[in-house]
């Protein structure tokens, strides 16, 4: 039986919320304080866009679970890593992730750097596990993947040029570089690792590469919109936190009416690079509408 999107998500985001728990160090192993704030970081948090895409594009290629959850695991650590690092008072210095204190509110500085390391390390060392492929080619070929867009010519470079842009007048395609590496990047290599934990061809691999990059960049607008509509209690973090910083978004740069029209092409453009694929990317094509139509 097939079940309904809701009903999917809410089952893979419980099932691999154990699996975080049983692969991150166990808060009891030394060095405790750190290991418990790797935990406090990525546990019980957060709407696992990037595993969940990740278990789409893998379950489109026929992939097993096991390899999935590698790929996923990953992503989404490196993805923790980047929110408590976004987070400290040498960025965007901010107090409230995930409806919780952030990481270096509830610990400290220098465990919340450390949080990042290591989670961006352990992130890595997922890939290598020999349980997610038996063709050392292509687990190098994914490590790569990860790296690269991670790194300054991905999600690290893209904060890079957010940081630099505070007061600055963007253009638009000035913004979107920025999105498209900060934010893009790493929506675009879960898509792909899914896609290589099982067999997809050069066309098939394409056609997911051009959905993720329009979904990447639909995140971010709706992300823009909804830091400027939505209140802090429904988004978990500090809401206008934007405007407040007197950065660049879409809505200040396109106003909130042309943003929301942006969102909505890019949504009907990942969905075309879906329309050979038939039934098997229905949960990919679900999640660009969640991604698009989330409130939170
Ligand atoms: C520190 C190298 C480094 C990079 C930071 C991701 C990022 C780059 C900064 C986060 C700041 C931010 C608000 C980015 C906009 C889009 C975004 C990534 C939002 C958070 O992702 P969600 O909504 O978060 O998927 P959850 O908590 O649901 O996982």
């Amino acid at each position: 039986m097939t079940l309904v999107f809701q009903d999917w998500a809410s089952a893979q985001q419980s099932r691999f919320e154990e699996v975080l728990k049983q692969w991150l160090p166990q808060p009891d192993v030394a060095p405790q304080r750190l290991h418990q704030a790797m935990r406090y970081s990525v546990l019980d948090g957060g709407k696992r866009v990037r595993p969940l895409l990740a278990f789409a594009a893998g379950e489109l290629v026929g992939a097993t679970v096991e390899r999935i959850d590698h790929v996923a695991a990953a992503v989404e650590l490196i993805h923790a890593y980047s929110l408590v690092h976004d987070d400290m008072p040498c960025m965007d210095d901010d107090v409230l992730r995930r409806g919780k204190p952030t990481c270096h509110v509830r610990y400290d500085e220098a465990t919340a750097l450390l949080v990042g390391d290591s989670l961006q390390t352990l992130a890595f060392q997922f890939l290598t596990d020999p349980a997610l492929s038996d063709r050392p080619l292509r687990q190098i070929e994914m490590v790569r993947l990860l790296a690269q867009a991670s790194g300054s010519r991905g999600m690290a470079g893209g904060q890079a040029i957010d940081l630099d842009s505070v007061g600055k007048p963007l253009s638009v395609p000035e913004l979107e570089f920025m999105h498209i590496h900060k934010t893009g990047a790493l929506i675009r290599a879960a898509v792909l690792l899914g896609a290589h934990c099982g067999e997809a061809d050069q066309r098939l691999l394409e056609r997911l590469d051009h959905y993720a990059k329009c979904i990447g960049l639909a995140f971010q607008v709706v992300d823009d919109v909804l830091d400027a509509e939505a209140d802090t209690a429904t988004l978990g973090k500090t809401a206008g936190k934007d405007a407040d910083n007197d950065k660049p978004t879409y809505v200040t740069l396109l106003g909130a009416a042309a943003a929301k029209r942006m969102a909505a092409d890019l949504h009907r453009e990942a969905l075309e690079a879906l329309a050979e694929l038939g039934a098997p990317a229905q949960r990919l094509r679900e999640l660009a509408d969640f991604i698009v139509l989330r409130k939170y």
